[in-house]
């Protein structure tokens, strides 16, 4: 490794570091400066090590294949746990563990856990560095494999020490791999810990400890942990929201950029449509990606919400992800990208489900294998990831770092439903707008655990993400929403819908612009609408359907609606509201109630 200069005049984070080295026992302390040879040393330290294989530098320079240990493949919602001092706190859809004991518990697990392996002291910023929306994190972790991946989803290194001065806030996350090494002994390409997992947010305490993981959410800590658990309940404290949305801009054929924010659960497309490519007919559109994953959003001076993206690249799912579905995340990751559990082609690069038309004749498969296109197997896991830097992107917003945020006109939720949701609606109001958001789900994928199809209910797409009680969440956007004086419209939508035959009846990705056009022209109140028991729909006239080959009985299937079934969707949120009963805000028992009256 090479020498740094990185000193840290932070006396607290100073000493915390040296706590964790007395407790967890290192062989050596490197304090990451964020720099290119830092980070080349560290891929050829993981390409010796063989948890780095080097890709052709031909076809993608500076690039690297890793290959986890298939027992370690993706975040574990049932080892997370949040922590509150009142068990009341941590609300019905979070695992909530007592903080003293849980600290017992972590510290047995971390006692001498790093033995054989260094300490990486990594300090983030979640956000542009400097912007007041930001916020510091400080990750110490025994994972090369997470240094070099923070590094592209957040700021990473000494600039970052210099913003948290001497006494800065910033939140300590400690992270270990969970598999310390005897004197001699040789180390595997990917260390983790699958039987004694433990994802840990103490909320009050701001801090994280993750234990046993190597993969994205479970040891990225700036991610989930940070940027949605631990920011949820800092964003309740201090009036602004930390959401698992994307941002994008749309640009006029006028030239003027209105920005919204999309929520949809995991495994929908949030990447594909904050990458969007406008079909055709509508070429003199433009969409800009400001984030795909997470919005930190705050209220303004002016009485409207800004929003930043907190991370710095994507780690998007690679399975489906092709120059058909998103030319721009695959030109994202042509070059400084690290790919997880994707195949190996046999001219040194990736290759995953989707990605061509054509699967190559031989591949070497995500568990290191032989693999041909009748062997019976996916080549890539289901869940296999590129993380690649956002300003590699070719439609990245040329605001997406700035450090006062976008202005936010509209929010837009989703799910994948198959029957019933019509493809668009808007919102009567805000407050109508959180119900809307609070009753979303979707329909389960074969990737997803659970009965396939069964719906899961997944308020603002939140559900595995938010740090507190779900009932205190939806009280606090209603709150937020009564203190602006320029509220974000709100709108529900839905690409997935079918016929009887099992047939999409809207075409998606590209298309999804048509879309977007009606929701940014309500958002000005320049596009039509009609008001009907759900809210305001589009007429087939309000929406730009040139070159789209829907006839007018294809576009009323698309946005019926039987009340009937309505109904019975609406009665089935029971379940939800009955959960969260005890802090469910009564202005969403009345929304429902007014629901049921004007069907
Ligand atoms: O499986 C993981 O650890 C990654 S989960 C993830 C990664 C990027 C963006 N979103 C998600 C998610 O689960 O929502
Ligand atoms: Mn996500």
């Amino acid at each position: 490794m090479p020498e740094n200069n990185v000193i840290s005049k932070h006396e607290a984070l100073n000493q915390w570091v040296e706590q964790v080295k007395e407790l967890c026992q290192p062989d050596n302390v490197h304090w990451c400066d964020g720099s290119e040879e830092e980070n080349a040393s560290l891929c050829e330290l993981m390409v010796q090590s063989e948890t780095f294989i080097r890709l052709n530098p031909e076809k993608r320079p500076n690039s690297f294949l890793c290959r986890s240990d298939p027992r370690d493949v993706a975040r574990v919602e049932d080892r997370t746990f949040i922590c509150s001092l009142d068990e009341a706190d941590a609300g019905p859809m979070n695992n909530w563990a007592e903080p003293k004991a849980m600290h017992g518990t972590l510290n047995g697990l971390f006692n001498g856990c790093m033995k054989g392996r260094t300490l990486y002291v990594i300090p983030f910023s979640m956000g542009p560095i400097g912007s007041p929306i930001s916020q510091i994190g400080v990750e110490l972790s025994d994972s090369p494999y997470v240094v070099v991946n923070m590094r592209i989803m957040t700021r990473i290194g000494a600039k970052v020490l210099d913003v948290l001065g001497e006494d800065g806030f910033f939140v300590p996350c400690l992270h270990s791999v969970g598999q310390p090494l005897a004197e001699g002994q040789e180390d595997v390409s990917w260390p983790c810990n699958p039987d004694n997992r433990y994802i840990v947010h103490f909320p009050e305490e701001r801090s994280i400890f993750s234990f046993g993981s190597g993969y994205g959410g479970n040891a990225l800590l700036g991610k989930k942990c940070l940027a949605l658990r631990i920011a949820s309940c800092m964003a309740r404290d201090e009036g602004w929201l930390a959401e698992h949305m994307l941002i994008l801009g749309v640009k006029s054929p006028a030239g003027e950029t209105t920005y919204v924010s999309a929520a949809f659960p995991s495994a929908c497309g949030k990447t594909n449509f904050a990458m969007l490519i406008p079909p055709d007919e509508m070429s003199d559109w433009k969409i800009s990606t400001i984030g795909d994953d997470i919005a930190w959003i705050k209220p303004g001076a002016d009485g409207r919400l800004y929003a930043i993206n907190p991370e710095a690249g994507f780690f998007g799912v690679a399975p489906g992800t092709s120059y058909d579905t998103n030319p721009n995340a695959m030109d994202s990751m042509l070059e400084n990208a690290i790919f997880t559990n994707v195949a190996l082609t046999d001219d040194g690069d990736v290759w995953w489900e989707e990605m061509t038309e054509e699967p190559p004749a031989h591949l070497i498969d995500w568990l290191g294998n032989d693999w041909t296109p009748d062997c019976g197997r996916v080549a890539a896991h289901p869940n296999s990831r590129f993380t690649a830097p956002a300003a590699q992107c070719p439609t990245i917003d040329p605001a997406w770092e700035d450090p006062r945020g976008v202005p936010i006109s509209a929010f837009i939720f989703g799910g994948r439903r198959m029957h019933d949701v019509p493809l668009v609606y808007q919102a009567y109001n805000w407050a109508h707008g959180v119900y809307l958001g609070a009753t979303m789900g979707s329909e389960m994928t074969a990737a997803a655990e659970g009965q396939l199809g069964a719906m899961r209910s997944d308020p603002m797409a939140m559900l595995p993400f938010c740090g507190y009680h779900m009932g205190d969440y939806l009280n606090h956007w209603l709150k937020l929403g009564k203190t602006l004086t320029g509220q974000p419209r709100i709108f529900h939508v839905n690409w997935f819908r079918k016929n009887e035959e099992g047939k999409f009846l809207w075409p998606g990705y590209g298309q999804n612009m048509r879309v977007l056009k009606w929701i940014v022209e309500r958002s000005l109140d320049r596009a039509g609408a009609s008001e009907t028991p759900i809210g305001w729909v589009p007429s087939i006239s309000d929406m730009e359907l040139r070159g789209l080959d829907m006839t007018e009985e294809q576009w009323d299937e698309l946005m019926a609606v039987d009340p009937k079934r309505l109904m019975q969707q609406t009665l089935s949120h029971e379940e939800l509201f009955m959960k969260l009963s005890d802090r469910l805000p009564k202005e969403l028992i009345f929304e429902r109630q007014s629901l049921v009256c004007r069907l």
